[in-house]
């Protein structure tokens, strides 16, 4: 009497991925967020998936309603022609294109959106007229909610039938405006584990207590912070009362990552490539395994390191890397970006000893490497973050794409890579070898 569980959220239907392979056309059908979710309905049927549970924003906004309804429609009925059941939660994005998927859905479909209007609300699963499962769900019923929806949680007992909570929101972070959760209240409830929406990124906690499982978003869409590594719905059994440990099936059809490769040692053209070649096809084979049968297209951005003495050549050098297409038939790859943070060959600790503006560019290198907790440093990063935000909301550059956001990760790294770029230039300047 085991029950096979499927669970995914943060579809987004109505947006497409980007940044992806030259071969494959920005307008194909393939790319965009709807076809995870008929990869994910052909998955449940075909694998015996018992009741699939989605923890919203399946649709990206109020005005993607028709773009989303009728593939949603269409891929709950092939579930429930094939006795998946469906149960849903909504989120932000679809506090409003869920209820009225469920009303238009009716009773066909199989479907049901737990906890409207943002009141908690039991389903119970049964396998041949017994409970099985005890799904507790709660819905957005507005686009902005202050305050964390598991404080009115009434957590009913299970009565010895295996229970899971389902809830979209924001994990400690206590300030947002879409519903902050904790992860010390989820754990601290009577339940077996804890299936959450709103963060694309997926992440599993599995502490004593029940486990907390944000999927993430089952189609990587872009660059942000989210969205590189494997993506997919997650998948579990209940048997006997015992919910096992949920594991990822990696399904998405395109992938972003970022690769450090370091050029220390490398101090010829012909090395260069060679180096970059060899990276890359060890990159695009390990994500290839990683990444499931279904993965059409990596996006793939290089950050170079180390110490060479082709320092102040590298761009030019790896101009035509960013025509590769990748090394087999069945998987395209883009070269997104090429950041370098590599120096010539010097000895940083000493080349900052003194007060010349090379002196001084090498000592806030070395304290950014070695101790970025440092006042100094954090200052450094505060102020980049702050000049950052300044130019992405300046009017003068609303229509430039590509500006960064001023995240601090990006900061970090522009101030490294400046850093780099600024004590090479003036290493030349002083005539090459210090
Ligand atoms: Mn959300």
């Amino acid at each position: 009497m085991s029950l096979r569980v499927l669970v995914t959220g943060d579809l987004h239907i109505g947006r497409t991925s980007t940044r992806l392979p030259k071969s494959i056309p920005t307008d194909s059908e393939t790319l965009r967020a709807v076809n995870g979710w008929h990869s994910i309905v052909e998955y449940a049927v075909n694998n015996d998936v018992d009741l699939l549970i989605l923890t919203g924003d399946l649709a990206d906004e109020d005005n993607k309603f028709w773009e989303a309804i009728g593939p949603l429609q269409t891929g709950l009925r092939r579930l429930a022609n094939h006795d998946v059941r469906t149960l849903a939660v909504s989120g932000n994005h679809d506090h409003d294109v869920l209820p009225r998927l469920a009303d238009a859905l009716g009773d066909e479909g199989n479907f049901t959106l737990l906890g409207r209007g943002g009141r908690w609300q039991r389903k119970t699963i049964t396998v041949d007229g017994r409970p099985v499962l005890h799904v507790d769900g709660w819905s957005f019923p507005a686009k902005v909610v202050e305050n964390d929806p598991v404080l009115s949680y009434p957590a009913a007992p299970g009565h010895g039938v295996a229970v899971l909570g389902v809830v979209h929101g924001d994990l400690d972070d206590s300030a947002s405006r879409y519903a902050p959760l904790s992860l010390a209240r989820l754990t601290a409830q009577p339940v077996d584990g804890w299936l959450l929406g709103h963060i694309h990124k997926p992440q599993l906690y599995q502490q004593a207590g029940p486990f907390v499982l944000y999927p993430g978003s089952p189609q990587a869409l872009d660059f942000g912070v989210g969205e590189r590594g494997v993506h997919g719905p997650w998948q579990f059994e209940i048997d006997a009362g015992r919910v096992e440990a949920p594991r990822q099936v990696p399904m998405s059809c395109c992938r972003y990552d970022d690769i450090e490769i370091d050029l220390t040692g490398v101090t010829d053209d012909a090395g260069f490539e060679t180096t970059l070649l060899g990276e890359v096809r060890d990159a695009e084979q390990r994500i290839a395994l990683e990444s499931g049968d279904g993965l059409l297209a990596l996006s793939l951005r290089l950050r170079l390191t180390g110490r060479t003495p082709l320092f102040d050549r590298l761009a030019a050098l790896s101009e035509s890397l960013l025509d590769y297409t990748g090394s087999t038939s069945s998987l395209a790859v883009r070269i997104d970006q090429i950041q370098t943070e590599v120096l010539p060959e010097i000895d940083l600790e000493s080349l900052a000893r003194g007060s010349t503006p090379l002196a001084v560019a090498a000592a806030l290198l070395h304290a950014v490497q070695t101790t970025p907790d440092a006042p100094q440093v954090q200052e450094l990063f505060a102020s980049v973050t702050d000049r950052m935000n300044e130019v992405a909301s300046d009017r003068e550059y609303m229509a430039v794409k590509d500006v960064p956001s001023a995240v601090e990760h990006t900061s970090r790294l522009l101030v490294r890579e400046q850093l780099n770029f600024i004590i090479g230039q003036l290493v030349q300047q002083q005539g090459g070898e210090p």
